[in-house]
């Protein structure tokens, strides 16, 4: 679990991150595809997509990385009390999708990456270490949730 102090750090950067949700959702999910050829495979409707000029101009990525971004702003926002909210999330991630743990690893690394390029003043040492706590906290209890789907 996270001190006050860490979700304050995690919800103060989230403030500045959804000044601009669309746009940032919309780069980690190009930059997931890119660094991580096996998660394109994973999306019907992005598979056939080759280049990255093509994902940057897709709209319909854009509306995927926005709901991405507004779901984790959402778990991140209950501040580890969110059991409720993400139910959903690792049913839909175990059972339809199948979306590994292992792949979850791969956008928090990529999530911390992009806001620390974005926000480098307002992201110190403090305040991504908190948040990797907060990713890996989500993580644990997608990999929770996924054993009791039995996934
Ligand atoms: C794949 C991580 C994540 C990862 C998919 C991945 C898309 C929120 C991957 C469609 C796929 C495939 C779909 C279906 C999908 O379905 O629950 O429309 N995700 C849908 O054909 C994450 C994370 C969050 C998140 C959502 C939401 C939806 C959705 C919301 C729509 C509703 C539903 C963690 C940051 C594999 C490439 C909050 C990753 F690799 F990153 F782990 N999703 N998704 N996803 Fe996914």
């Amino acid at each position: 679990q996270l001190s006050d102090q860490e979700w304050k750090h995690v919800l103060d950067i989230w403030a500045k991150v959804e000044s601009k949700l669309p746009e940032h959702g919309h780069e980690v999910i190009i930059r997931l595809l890119q660094e991580h050829p096996e998660t394109q495979e994973r999306f019907e409707k992005f598979k056939h997509m080759k280049t990255a000029d093509e994902m940057k101009s897709s709209e319909e990525m854009k509306k995927h990385g926005t709901n991405v971004f507004a779901a984790l702003g959402n778990i991140l926002k209950q501040k580890g009390n969110h059991a409720e909210v993400l139910k959903p999330l690792a049913e839909s991630h175990a059972l339809k999708h199948k979306i590994p743990v292992k792949y979850l690893e791969f956008i928090s690394e990529i999530i911390v990456k992009v806001i620390a390029e974005k926000y480098p003043v307002d992201f110190g040492a403090d305040s991504q270490a908190a948040m990797r706590k907060a990713l890996e906290l989500f993580r644990n209890d997608m990999a929770s949730k996924y054993k009791e789907f039995g996934y």
